[in-house]
């Protein structure tokens, strides 16, 4: 029983995977789907990781879970007033102490050795390809390309009486921000005004922006699509309406962009910071 249980849930697993896959063509499409109940595809090295993480996780939660149910059925069955009038009076049992102190620190050891390893390797690369600045504005991205010109621009959601047909709601943006796929990016990510959250699922992002600090982290976006993700920190009343929209492309027609954004967004250099209470008022209005 217990062994087909073993093979079942993977091969249920795997069904989903592959029911993922046939989803992506050429351009991947990362969000929640309804009813989904697992995590978004991992679409970077750091997601994978993380999704390994959590496989192993769950695995080590069946055993428990399964030990604990086993042991107290045993003891009902054998150790109720029927079955066991007299019930013996033993207080102490010095192996069974040691074990059920020791085996606990060990599967502890056991889970924070791979944690922070996963933990160390999302913090941080040392051969990033490219920078990107994000900064968390009341209500809404802005978005820095320090290496490239300096074109910078802010990524407003957009209303659902303007959306277009496949743009999902309260999930899209006016700029999404275009990032190249398989390259290693470095995220520098800081707020304006209060913390948000730059969270991005598939790419196991989630990493507070805060005013004052620069917060790190990278990502090497596995495929090109496009990849939403929300503020995840309560940030102010329009917190729910500040999404975060990744448009990967192919490195070649990543410098195409580039091309044409320098045009299009050259006069917002330098401007950004005076801008400030400006956009915040405007962004309150329009919701
Ligand atoms: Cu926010």
């Amino acid at each position: 029983m217990l062994k087909r249980l073993f093979t079942v849930i993977p091969a249920v697993a795997l069904g989903f995977m592959i029911y993922a896959d046939t989803a992506m063509a050429e351009m991947v499409e990362m969000r929640s789907k309804p009813w989904q109940l697992f995590f978004q595809q991992p679409m970077s090295p750091t997601a994978e990781q993380v999704y390994d993480l959590n496989v192993f996780l769950l695995w080590i939660e069946v055993v428990i879970t399964l030990f604990v149910l086993g042991i107290m059925a045993y003891i009902m069955v054998k150790f109720n007033a029927k079955a066991n009038p007299t019930p013996s009076k033993t207080t102490h049992n010095t192996f069974l102490e040691v074990i059920w102190t020791a085996v606990p620190i060990l599967i502890l050891v056991v889970i924070a050795v791979p944690s922070l390893k996963v933990l160390y390797f999302a913090d941080r690369t040392q051969d990033y390809e490219m920078t990107v600045k994000v900064k968390g504005n009341q209500w809404f991205w802005s978005y820095e390309y320090p290496d490239h010109g300096d074109i910078a621009f802010d990524s407003i959601i957009i209303p659902d009486d303007e959306l277009k047909k496949g743009q999902p709601r309260l999930l899209s943006v006016d700029n999404p921000v275009v990032l190249p796929a398989n390259t290693n990016i470095r995220l520098l990510l800081t707020s304006n005004d209060v913390i948000h959250n730059w969270a991005v699922p598939s790419l196991a992002i989630k990493l507070d922006t805060t005013p004052g600090r620069v917060n790190e982290t990278w990502t090497h976006i596995n495929a090109p699509g496009d990849y939403y993700g929300m503020c995840s920190e309560l940030c102010g009343v329009n917190h729910g309406f500040m999404p975060i929209h990744i448009r990967a492309l192919p490195k070649d027609e990543f410098q195409k962009w580039l091309v044409k954004a320098k045009e299009q967004f050259a006069s917002n250099d330098n401007k950004e910071q005076e801008d400030g209470p400006v956009r915040v008022a405007q962004a309150g209005t329009a919701k």
